[in-house]
């Protein structure tokens, strides 16, 4: 029977392709999973032809019968498109596509490639497996999309999986059957060995629906299907984290990539007795500030959780108004000052450049940012339109983006997903974000920046502040940077990453 090749584009951690890979194996079917290229932060290049050709050749010898692409963000849709010409002009194979920006547009996707599935596919892969190696025929998979003719089938959606313990764990340590399209060169193995980082989800899904996250829109396709937000028990995650620990032999850390991390009790108190026992890593987490009261900031605390990313996105009224996010400020600053009370570093996340944001919206997130206790890292975002979101609708009813805008049609997540001042935007925006650069720099007197604000002149011409707050963001970046080497955190990946994509320009928040 020929094989199956999955492909991850530009992301050697992806889950996606591990996971389909692990329930293709346990049930029997040839699979090979290759990592096309990697990924780094405002350092990206489109494919070369070489390294296209190096693909082509890779699928070749493998002798590979069907394609998957997994596509998990929009912005790789023409690149998507662009291997799918290939390899069906070169080599003659169907190709499909699954993945989130699939889940989310899948009518732009369905043009393009063999096939599509949408939505969790642990399932919809063995049926398309097991129609592969009979007749081939896919066309009435549930989940799956496809255009016959004149006619687009869409075939319905199968309910979510309600126990994500039946769901075979993603294998991230075996070698056998993996590649990494490096360039122009195959590097065969897990291209994660080695790394100093172990990545893990405890969940899927989640139980808010912020107006700017693709997550709602992943959710709206699943509307009556099933519980969106799922967790995995205890002890299926300690046991993948034992799993793949002899492999990873440098381990330092365990970062939990659940966009909203487990805040039940009871689970919490489980967690709290089995993972410092069994695992007693040092790991981060990221959650919401309305999940994260005293007592679950304390069990996650003391059970070894030092660093947490916690999204806060606007000020409370700018919240409400632009991403129906409910939460008040005062919930924002307790949850800082208790991270900080139990020892834990925060991390926090903001979004900036909507253009639907007044000028009185900025003031307000920089007068919280300006409460919390230091010290503390920031991550400013730049919101980018993913398809089918509900603030990409309201943006483009009011005409303030136009459908170019939206990811698939723009690329702007792989520039500027964390701000920079590499961007066109609006003085006052760069004004913005210059200050909230500076608001948790030690050496910054909060009242000087306070005084800055209220200067209609600076906002205008902002040039000075912006030259201040590159400066001690580049001070902040080496010493958070030699904060790593010294806990023995940064590895060759991160290292390559940082060297390749860092300018002093497009260096990220911190
Ligand atoms: C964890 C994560 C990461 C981790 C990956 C860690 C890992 N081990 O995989 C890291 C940090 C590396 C990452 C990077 C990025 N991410 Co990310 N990431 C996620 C997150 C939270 C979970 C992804 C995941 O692993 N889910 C679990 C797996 C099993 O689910 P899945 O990926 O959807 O795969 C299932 C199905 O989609 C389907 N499927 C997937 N592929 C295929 C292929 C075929 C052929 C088939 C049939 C089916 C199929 O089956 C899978 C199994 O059920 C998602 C949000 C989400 N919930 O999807 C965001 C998300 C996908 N990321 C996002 C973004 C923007 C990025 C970055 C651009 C950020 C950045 N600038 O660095 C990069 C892009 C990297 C890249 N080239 O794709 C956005 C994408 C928005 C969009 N549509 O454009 C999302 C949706 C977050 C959000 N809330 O908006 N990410
Ligand atoms: C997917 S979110 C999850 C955050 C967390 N659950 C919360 O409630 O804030 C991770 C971070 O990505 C950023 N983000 C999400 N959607 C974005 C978008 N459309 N454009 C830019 N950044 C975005 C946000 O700042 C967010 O904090
Ligand atoms: S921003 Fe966070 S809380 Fe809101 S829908 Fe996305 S993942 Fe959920």
């Amino acid at each position: 029977m020929p094989r199956i090749g999955l492909v991850a584009l530009y992301v050697v951690e992806s889950n996606s392709i591990r996971y389909l890979s692990s329930s293709l194996r346990k049930n029997g079917f040839d699979v090979d999973e290759i990592f096309f290229q990697y990924f780094t932060h405002h350092a990206y290049k489109p494919p070369t032809e070489e390294q296209i050709r190096t693909l082509i050749d890779l699928l070749r010898e493998r002798e590979i019968g069907l394609v998957g692409l997994s596509l998990r963000i929009g912005a790789l849709f023409n690149v998507a498109t662009q291997l799918t010409q290939r390899i069906k002009k070169e080599l003659g194979i169907p190709v499909m596509w699954g993945g989130a920006h699939v889940t989310m547009a899948p009518e732009d996707c369905v043009e393009k490639a063999d096939f599509i599935a949408l939505g969790e596919s642990e399932k919809t892969i063995l049926d398309i497996a097991r129609a592969h190696a009979s007749d081939g025929n896919v066309e009435t998979i549930q989940n799956v999309w496809m255009r016959v003719g004149d006619k687009l089938v869409k075939n319905p959606l199968r309910p979510l999986t309600p126990d994500l313990d039946t769901i075979p764990s993603p294998d991230f340590h075996s070698v056998a059957n993996k590649f990494w399209v490096r360039g122009e060169t195959v590097v065969p193995g897990e291209p994660l060995a080695g790394e100093k980082l172990f990545r893990i989800m405890a969940t899927r899904g989640c139980v808010y629906r912020c107006g700017f996250c693709g997550i709602s829109a992943m959710r709206r396709v699943y509307e009556g299907n099933g519980t969106f937000y799922r967790v995995r028990s205890v002890e299926s995650c300690v046991s993948e984290i034992e799993r793949a620990r002899p492999y990873f032999p440098n381990l330092k850390r365990i970062r939990f990539d659940d966009e909203l991390f487990v805040v039940t009790p009871d689970w919490l108190e489980e967690f709290s007795d089995v993972y410092p026992r069994r695992v007693g890593l040092p790991f981060d987490v990221l959650s919401n500030p309305n999940c994260l009261d005293e007592t679950t900031i304390r069990k996650l605390a003391e059970s070894g959780m030092d660093e947490i990313f916690v999204g806060v996105q606007g000020a409370s009224k700018h919240n409400r108004k632009l991403y129906h996010r409910t939460g008040g400020d005062d919930r924002i600053l307790e949850v800082a000052k208790n991270l900080k009370r139990f020892g834990v570093h925060g991390m926090f996340q903001i979004l900036i450049d909507d253009p639907g944001a007044e000028r009185e919206d900025k003031e307000q997130l920089l007068n919280v940012l300006l409460r919390f206790p230091r010290p503390f890292d920031l991550l400013i975002y730049s919101l980018c339109h993913w398809p089918g979101t509900d603030r990409t609708r309201e943006l483009l009813e009011a005409g303030l983006i136009t459908p170019d805008d939206v990811e698939g049609r723009n690329a702007k997540v792989l520039h500027q997903f964390n701000a920079d001042f590499t961007y066109p935007r609006p003085p006052e925006e760069n004004f913005f974000l210059a200050l909230y650069l500076l608001c948790n720099k030690r050496g910054v007197p909060r009242p000087l920046i306070r005084w800055l604000t209220r200067s209609r002149f600076l906002a205008k011409h902002p040039s000075p502040v912006i030259a201040a707050a590159k400066l001690v963001n580049t001070a902040k970046f080496v010493v958070k940077g030699i904060g790593l080497i010294l806990k023995g955190e940064a590895s060759i990946l991160t290292a390559r990453r940082w060297l390749e994509g860092q300018r002093i320009a497009t260096l990220p928040a911190v």
